[in-house]
């Protein structure tokens, strides 16, 4: 049968696009499967710089396939064993990437999809996406991070209002609430992410690294231990090649060319 998740490295970007159209991108047991592994396989790839999520067809993706789910309720299975074995080592796997991520946005995200696009450094929304944070349409709590995640993007009050509230945000409202980087036309979508996956992947990878580190070790330490993480991770990129060559640039006048460690 056909793969439910593509896996595609280009020039430093790899590529992992849910597939399976027809169910909205949603995500069976399959699915979960290749998409956690493809994100452990770009974590583990030096020579991929950049990962880009996207999906095919009209939707990002519509959380969990309640189709399967139903089945798996029928037979007694244990409904939280997926968060632990699937849903939790996405987002780990996104957050601790060691190179940026953008989540393209193609199309609905909703549930678990808007969790997954919320755990990414970048979101690049289509104009005709949106999201939906559909977990209490179900009687569910929310999964996936999103409970982490949407408050630092949008601030308590909101988060409360669209977890309890779910309905699609368009992706004009998703941009002013701070969930979209940027919204893109449909037609310019694709060469947006294309342009910015680019960029990133030309960049400096560790100092990228290094930020993301950062931020996540700022987000719940005080501020002296913040800053003495600053002065390890300073200390680990003013030793890198990368801050060499940019510096040697800098005097220069010319642009550098990174190598990512
Ligand atoms: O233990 C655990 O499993 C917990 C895990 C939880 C993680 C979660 O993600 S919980 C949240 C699950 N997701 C949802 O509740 C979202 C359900 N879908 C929707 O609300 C809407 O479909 C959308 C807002 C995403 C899109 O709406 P719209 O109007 O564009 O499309 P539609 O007509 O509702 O859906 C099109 C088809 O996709 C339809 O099938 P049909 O009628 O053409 O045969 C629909 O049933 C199917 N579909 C949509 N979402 C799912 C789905 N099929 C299976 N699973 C889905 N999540």
């Amino acid at each position: 049968p056909h793969a439910p998740v593509s896996y595609e490295v280009v020039d430093g970007v790899a590529t992992i696009t849910l597939a399976r159209p027809d169910s909205l991108n949603s995500f069976d047991d399959a699915t979960k499967v290749a998409f956690r592994d493809y994100l452990h396989t770009a974590a583990a790839d030096d020579a991929v710089r950049c990962v880009v999520l996207t999906g095919s067809g009209r939707a990002f993706s519509a959380g969990q396939d309640l189709k399967e789910h139903v089945a798996q309720m029928r037979e007694g299975g244990q409904l939280n064993s997926t968060v632990e074995e699937h849903y939790n080592p996405m987002v780990l796997a996104i957050t601790t990437m060691p190179k940026p991520v953008i989540a393209a946005v193609n199309g609905i995200a909703a549930g678990a999809g808007a969790s997954i696009a919320f755990a990414a450094d970048f979101r690049i929304v289509a104009e005709s996406a949106g999201f939906n944070l559909a977990f209490a349409g179900i009687a569910l709590s929310a999964d996936t991070g999103a409970s982490w995640t949407l408050q630092r993007l949008v601030g308590l009050p909101k988060a409360t209002e669209l977890l309890l509230l779910p309905r699609t945000i368009r992706a004009e409202e998703a941009l002013q609430l701070g969930l979209a980087t940027q919204v893109v036309a449909d037609d310019a979508f694709a060469g947006t992410v294309q342009d910015l996956a680019a960029r990133l992947a030309n960049g400096p990878t560790l100092a990228y690294a290094s930020l993301k580190r950062a931020l996540a070790f700022s987000a719940s330490h005080s501020l002296p231990e913040s800053l003495a993480n600053e002065a390890r991770l300073m200390a680990l990129t003013g030793a890198s090649e990368d801050h060499k060559v940019a510096v040697d640039a800098f005097l220069a006048k010319e642009k550098p060319t990174f190598v990512g460690r």
